[in-house]
């Protein structure tokens, strides 16, 4: 019996460390940090603007396939809004403390937590854009997007784990295993789908944009205060803020540009599926 209360005992004070600060608190620490709170206003306008662009650059398109494209880019920027609206009123920051080994240890960081998992809806919808502009199979698409919420999710364990400094790395090197999967199939499967499928330009410089700007997220992270923390959390904020800006309204907008002025080459394009011929034994049995 006395167990189990002490065991309530620290399952609440373990909670407690989430909760310590209510919402509105929350909220007022973001507001009373211009910079902070700056960083998140700007993403949220600028996330407004690009809906209302993106709705009418599409207004024309027919082809289903170009219209998933769109579809699915439109989906970064209303993500976007949701997620910046979650971090600016409070809801999806908490205050940690973190455990002894870290250079802030027994401190209380703000941790913007619903970054990491709103991610996990926005990556997935840039990715599936890019593979349906290559041309990629359902194989490396499914990889691909798998590896990419998996990434973002072991992100988000790194960041809310407060038990052992150690652990929060461990994840922290999960994450980037998964990281390396995304990038195995943007930078070595989907340039030869888009050279076959006459993408390839448009795929390359949007390829280059998109990890350029990706390989700044785990650099900032482990700069951060969630890492090492020799950034503070208002730049590590506004250094995702800037990486945001152009990893998906610029991205998205060359996209789009693209496939509304050249919707026959996308029409034109097989669809996705599972390629058996270089497959080993896909050949009929010879007898
Ligand atoms: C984390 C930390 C753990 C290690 C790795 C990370 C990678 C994050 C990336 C995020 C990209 C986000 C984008 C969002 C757009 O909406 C989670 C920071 C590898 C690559 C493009």
């Amino acid at each position: 019996m006395l167990e189990a209360i002490a065991g309530d005992a620290a399952a609440i004070a373990q909670f407690g460390t989430f909760l310590e600060m209510t919402q509105p608190e929350i909220f007022e620490a973001v507001q009373d940090d211009a910079l902070l709170s700056a960083s998140f206003w700007v993403n949220i306008a600028l996330a407004g603007l690009s809906i209302l662009l993106f709705v009418y650059m599409g207004r024309n398109v027919k082809d289903p396939r170009a219209q998933l494209i769109f579809v699915a880019t439109l989906m970064v920027p209303l993500v976007s809004i949701s997620s910046y609206t979650g971090l600016v009123s409070g809801l999806t920051i908490s205050f940690l403390e973190m455990p002894a080994g870290h250079a802030l240890a027994g401190e209380e960081v703000l941790t913007m937590w619903g970054r990491y998992l709103t991610w996990a809806l926005s990556t997935p919808m840039i990715l599936l854009a890019l593979g349906l502009l290559a041309g990629s199979n359902a194989t490396d698409l499914f990889t691909i997007l798998v590896a990419d919420i998996s990434m973002c999710v072991t992100g988000l364990a790194a960041a809310l784990t407060v038990s052992s400094h150690g652990l929060r790395w461990f994840w922290y090197f999960i994450s980037c295993m998964f990281f390396l999967v995304v990038l195995y199939v943007l930078l070595v499967k989907w340039p030869e789908d888009a050279k076959a499928n006459g993408t390839a330009e448009i795929f390359n410089t949007l390829k280059i944009l998109t990890v350029a700007m990706w390989l700044g997220y785990p650099i900032f992270w482990a700069l951060g205060a969630e890492g090492i923390a020799v950034l503070d959390v208002a730049i590590t904020s506004w250094a995702y803020s800037g990486l945001d800006i152009v990893a998906k309204y610029i991205f998205a907008f060359l996209l789009l540009n693209w496939v509304a002025k050249n919707e026959s080459v996308i029409a034109d394009m097989p669809s996705v599926g599972v390629d058996r011929s270089g497959a080993s034994g896909a050949a009929p049995a010879d007898d």
